[in-house]
């Protein structure tokens, strides 16, 4: 018995990361889980090890957002839970960022999440349920260096969140976000990212380094039936760093 028995979900960046995770995670708890994700041969590992689908996905162009949710309704019946993962995760200098970098990160992050919300909650209501879980990040509350334009991205969907919770609500349609602090994966390891696990392992509460096992319940928790009376509101998921 688990908390998402029967449910169909999509999960976006769920080939790697703490999307993978996400994954692993949602279909434990009986859901059916579809991939979403630019890396298609890693999406079709990660959908093969949970009897899940994968369909390759640039959540920032709209027709193909809008495939993925009619490959996942036509698939397998309707779409109970969406959670939007997919993210670029920058270390970018603020000399460094300019605006073809501030775009590049406002097309996938902010662009990508709004085309997916759209297409993900015109499925929904027509069944008059939903779970949406938007994934953001503590660094928004934190002013984290190296990040601006990621920020500003997240922190759109952390306000896109709140509106929409109100815009869906109607619809049986619940909206929230969970914020995760830095996780050490297989991107983060591979970027200057790593040099600040330290660091920041010693501003958390819970003295040790995050893992992407760690996200994952906060997510499946906000994606359960039994979370139904939550909306609108972020869950910092990060060792106690930030209180918010
Ligand atoms: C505190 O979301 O929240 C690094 C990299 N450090 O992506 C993040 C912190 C990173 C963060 C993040």
């Amino acid at each position: 018995m688990g908390k998402l028995d029967g449910r169909v979900a999509i999960v976006t960046g769920g080939a790697q990361g703490i999307g993978r995770a996400i994954v692993d995670k949602l279909a434990d708890e009986g859901a059916t889980v579809v991939i979403g994700d630019l890396a298609a041969e890693k999406a079709e590992a990660a959908a093969a090890a949970v009897g899940g689908l994968a369909v390759a996905t640039d959540i920032a162009e709209p027709d193909q957002c809008a495939d993925l949710v009619a490959t996942t309704v036509d698939r397998f019946g309707r779409l109970d839970v969406l959670v939007n993962n997919a993210a670029i995760v920058p270390f970018t200098a603020w000399d460094d960022i300019d605006f073809v970098e501030w775009r590049r990160l406002m097309r996938v992050n902010l662009d990508g999440t709004f085309l997916m919300c759209k297409a993900g909650s015109d499925a929904m209501r027509s069944t008059e349920y939903g779970r949406i879980v938007n994934i953001v990040s503590n660094s928004i509350l934190a002013g984290t260096p190296n990040m601006a334009h990621y920020e500003a991205t997240k922190g759109g969907v952390m306000a896109l969140t709140r509106a929409m919770a109100t815009e869906l609500g109607g619809y049986g349609i619940t909206v929230n976000s969970v914020a995760p602090g830095l996780t050490k994966n297989e991107h983060t390891d591979q970027t200057p990212h790593a040099n600040a696990y330290d660091f920041v392992v010693s501003l958390q509460a819970l003295p040790r380094q995050g893992v992407s096992e760690d996200i994952a319940p906060a997510v499946a928790f906000l994606a359960s039936e039994e979370a139904g009376w939550i909306t609108g509101q972020m869950l910092v998921s990060d060792a106690g760093m930030v209180r918010y």
